[in-house]
């Protein structure tokens, strides 16, 4: 494997003390991170000790290192996993062509477009998430949250690197950009809509770490698989890191069914939201928002920019190379569209509906936890059960957003819609409520009354490990 050098300045395995400009110019993007990083990440806890992983090796087993960290000196590196030997390019327009190690050409735009996307939206999900710890529902938890926070930190690391090692001046200016914008701000907004939207309670955390970083798993999984081998290989290794934050947002949801389930099942008849928990009803409608907002992240269902990048086999599908057939070529998929006011079925070349396939894959997914969450309903013995909503409900990007539709997916007007806009996604009021509940439990082995206990702790210690030193 790569040697990895440790106790660099950056930490990496990319031989970065080989090629000094290279440092240099990392180098002199850090210090703009780390004032970034103190403006923008967590706003708590800045100071103290928290009991995070870093990652220092590429290896299967033994690629992290727990111990007490002070966010700050946190040592974010860059990461590559190990290159492939005489690796041939599996899909697309380039089939059996050895890897890109440098940038074609005439691909040089697509990419970097494609990597400045991806870039954007770690620093975008960490300023998203400032303000929680302050309403941890327990240290483990604000565990998890800095965990999550770091890494995506180190994600943005990982795409500088790319762009400051293939992209020259361009590429330098791109990762100044990316410490510029700013979630939500209204003049230099990120790049992609959920990136923007508020997340300041933790039933909203967990669903976006369920939701919206599972769409970063779909997304880094198909870049895991381009021709750009650079790419591939950075992306292969953020998705072990990947695992823990869909893990957070699945557990964190499950523990939230688990508790509302058994004070529904002990108070018959009475809501819950009296007893200080989320109601079933407002947990569905957080997820309503965050599904919708994260199925937009795939881009439109007809996408000739889909096409294009996989044409120019720098993207492929989710684990293409199992995949029988890589062209994608002479095949249709059928996508519904509004036409003349109706939903009918069109039949769309495959290449042009590859956001779409992706989106299916993500889709099964998530079906596949909302049937574990909606298991632990029937096993507490509650009748209740939570969905997903149609694929093309709320939707801001790709064929439906120019339309409106109920939770089943029918066409319905946009008075329709704003009608039952308050069963469907939450509201002011709703905000307020979950707000209300979120009160800090700081305390070593204590949890919040609205969530119940996670089954285990991390990395073999138990729950009532100090995982933060507030002290
Ligand atoms: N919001 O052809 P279209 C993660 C734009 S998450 C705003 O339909 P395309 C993470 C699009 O850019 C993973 N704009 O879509 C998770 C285009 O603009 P231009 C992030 C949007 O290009 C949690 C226009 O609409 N990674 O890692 O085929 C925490 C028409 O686009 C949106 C990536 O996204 C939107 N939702 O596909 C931390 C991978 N959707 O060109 C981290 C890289 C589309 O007309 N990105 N637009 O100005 C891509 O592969 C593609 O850019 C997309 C869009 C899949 C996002
Ligand atoms: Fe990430
Ligand atoms: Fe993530």
């Amino acid at each position: 494997m790569s040697d990895v050098d440790r106790f660099a300045s950056i930490p990496n395995n990319v031989d970065l003390h080989s090629d000094k400009r290279l440092q240099r110019a990392l180098e002199s993007w850090q210090p703009g991170y780390l004032e970034w990083w103190r403006e923008m990440g967590p706003a708590m806890a800045q100071d103290k000790d928290a009991y995070l992983r870093t990652a220092i090796s590429v290896d299967t087993d033994g690629w992290a290192h727990f111990d007490y960290v002070k966010m700050p000196e946190y040592r974010w590196g860059i990461f590559l996993a190990d290159p492939t030997p005489d690796r041939k390019i599996h899909f697309g327009d380039h089939v059996g062509k050895p890897v890109f190690n440098e940038v074609p050409g005439e691909y040089r735009n697509i990419l970097r477009r494609m990597i400045v996307t991806q870039a954007d939206t770690e620093p975008a999900s960490v300023e998203q998430q400032r303000k929680l710890a302050f309403t941890a529902p327990s240290l483990l938890d604000m565990r998890n949250l800095f965990q999550v926070n770091v890494e995506e930190g180190r994600h943005l690391w990982a795409m500088v690197y790319l762009l400051h090692a293939h992209f020259g001046k361009d590429g330098r200016e791109e990762a100044d950009e990316l410490l510029r914008r700013r979630s939500g701000d209204p003049d230099k907004p990120r790049i992609l809509g959920a990136f923007n939207q508020p997340c300041n309670d933790w039933v909203s955390f967990f669903a976006f770490t369920m939701f919206t970083d599972r769409d970063g798993k779909y997304q880094l999984a198909s870049l895991a698989e381009s021709g750009f081998d650079p790419l591939a290989r950075t992306c292969r290794f953020m998705l072990t890191e990947e695992a823990h934050h869909l893990s957070v947002g699945e557990t964190g949801i499950m523990r939230i069914v688990r508790r509302t389930g058994e004070l529904m099942k002990q108070h018959p008849g009475v809501d819950v939201r009296t007893l200080g928990a989320v109601d079933l009803p407002t947990l569905q409608r957080v997820i309503n928002f965050w599904y919708s907002y994260s199925l937009d992240l795939f881009g439109g269902e007809i996408s000739s920019n889909a096409a294009d990048f996989f044409a120019s086999s720098l993207k492929g599908r989710y684990q293409e190379e199992r995949r029988a057939e890589h062209t994608a070529l002479d095949q249709m998929k059928i996508v519904p569209v509004v036409d003349g006011g109706r939903l009918t079925n069109k039949e769309v070349p495959l290449r042009n509906a590859l956001n779409e396939v992706l989106r299916d894959d993500y889709v099964e997914d998530c079906e596949r936890a909302l049937r574990r969450w909606n298991h632990e309903l029937e096993k507490i013995g509650v009748e209740a059960r939570l969905t997903l909503p149609s694929r093309r409900f709320h939707r801001h990007q790709g064929e439906y957003s120019r339309h409106a539709f109920d939770s089943q997916g029918e066409l319905i007007t946009a008075e329709q819609f704003e009608a039952n806009r308050a069963k469907w996604l939450p509201s002011e009021a709703d905000m307020e409520f979950l707000r209300s509940i979120m009160v800090p439990v700081h305390q070593v082995g204590k949890i919040a009354n609205w969530l119940s206990a996670p089954v285990r702790g991390v990395n073999g210690q138990a729950f009532d490990f100090e995982f933060v030193r507030l002290g």
